[in-house]
């Protein structure tokens, strides 16, 4: 087979790619190992950036968000003994944030894919790639025991964090920064009724939050040791320790119900430079992972393919190459904010295990701070809609 760019992984990232280069006549051949289905059945992301919001609407996959997505001018703290805090986006920057889940636009990108004739590989296994410095590199898979191969111009690794691209690229040619958190998040969904709003609760027994998905879909966190699995936790434990960390009139508000998915989620940091080796240019969860508060995983995803894809048309369309050498660095630029103010959150939300009492009194004082200055609400307020591409 033969694919001007071979794109590695069927997530949001490889689809979306694989999308916006259509639009623009460049071919693609997507190699995703597991099956449709189980892509589909995944539970992750809830929370767009208004970037990321323009740019599906903008490539025709704004329909159905629209449509069922929830808008939100930011997302609410509960901190014991203060007001509910909003981080502003929209008194800020005039933007909002959108709750709809990752698994609403991967069924929109595969819908969109079939649509246009996309060509997607499920199921491949084995993909391994080859000579990334040679100027004919090409990719090797295996598909009902056979093994295929695909010759192209560039690879993207859009396989996330456990995928083989990064893995690819030579040990002494990337560089790794990294922070485990010692704590991971339980998450639940419920078809019951959610709150109004998304809800980050800090409380002495940890972090909680409250999301959802539709009118009748909830999603639920709570913070959880490392060493914990879902089946430590009854669904009469989950909504026990939710309410428990969440102020009594809110407690008071949440409609439990039996959940329907269960799973736990480590919080980690993690960054791998340079995001490019040879024709191989590496684009989300491949390169970078945040921890979830922030909620900036995905819409980092969507950035980097939004760098990513024009680089790639300024290379067909106008035969430059200036674009496609920058874009290790300027997807960076971007990276590094949201590890930044993903870690920085994080740190502000959680308890950590074994802490002494310091840290919690520099996490009071910094909330404290937030309540009382314009100038901090205007700072996150920015970061947390997301800055612009
Ligand atoms: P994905 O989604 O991991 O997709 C990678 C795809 O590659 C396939 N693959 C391979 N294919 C071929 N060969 C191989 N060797 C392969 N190895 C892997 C995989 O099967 C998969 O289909 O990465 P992508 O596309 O870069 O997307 C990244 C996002 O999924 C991720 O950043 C977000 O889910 C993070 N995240 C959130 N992001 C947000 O922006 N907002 C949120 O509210 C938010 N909440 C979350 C989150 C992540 C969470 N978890 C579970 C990690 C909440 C949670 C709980
Ligand atoms: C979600 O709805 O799954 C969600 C919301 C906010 C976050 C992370 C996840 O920070």
């Amino acid at each position: 087979m033969r694919a001007q760019v071979a794109i590695i992984g069927g997530g949001p990232s490889g689809l979306l790619l694989s999308h916006i280069l259509d639009l623009n006549g460049i071919g693609s051949i997507v190699l995703e190992r597991k099956s449709k289905a189980y892509v589909l059945e995944r539970i992750r992301a809830g929370v767009l950036e208004a970037g990321t919001v323009e740019l599906l609407r903008q490539y025709g996959l704004g329909a159905r968000m629209d449509r069922e997505g929830h808008v939100h001018d930011g997302i609410r703290i509960k901190w014991p003994g203060y007001d509910t805090f909003l981080i502003d986006g929209h008194r800020f920057t005039g933007k909002t944030m959108m709750a709809y889940g990752q698994t609403q636009i991967t069924e929109d990108l595969y819908s969109a894919r079939e649509t246009a004739g996309g060509h997607i590989v499920e199921e491949a296994e084995d993909v391994a790639l080859h000579d990334l410095k040679s100027g004919r590199p090409y990719v090797t898979f295996l598909k009902e025991g056979k093994t295929q191969r695909v010759d192209c111009d560039f690879i993207a690794g859009c396989d996330g964090f456990h995928g083989v691209s990064r893995q690819s690229i030579p040990a002494d040619a990337r560089r790794a920064y990294e922070r485990v958190y010692p704590f991971g998040w339980l998450g639940i969904m419920s078809e019951t009724p959610p709150l109004d709003d998304i809800i980050y609760a800090y409380s002495e027994r940890g972090f909680a939050l409250a999301s959802q998905r539709g009118p009748k879909l909830s999603r639920y966190y709570v913070q959880c040791p490392t060493t914990d699995s879902p089946e430590d936790w009854s669904d009469e434990r989950f909504w026990h320790e939710l309410k428990a960390r969440f102020p009594a009139d809110t407690a008071a508000k949440i409609v439990t119900g039996p959940s329907i998915e269960k799973s736990i989620a480590p919080l980690r940091s993690f960054v791998s430079e340079p995001m490019q080796y040879g024709a191989l240019y590496l684009a989300g969860d491949a390169a970078h992972i945040v921890p979830p508060t922030g909620a900036k995983g995905l819409n980092l995803a969507v950035s980097d393919v939004f760098y990513l894809s024009r680089a790639l048309r300024a290379f067909y369309a106008d035969r430059r190459s200036d674009l496609l050498e920058a874009y290790s660095e300027t997807a960076l630029r971007r990276v590094w904010n949201a590890v930044r103010l993903s870690w920085w959150l994080t740190t502000l939300l959680h308890v950590f295990p074994g802490e002494d009492p310091f840290p919690a009194k520099l996490r009071r004082n910094e909330f404290d701070y937030l309540t009382r200055s314009e100038h901090a609400q205007a700072t996150l307020a920015e970061q947390f809609v997301g800055l612009p591409f």
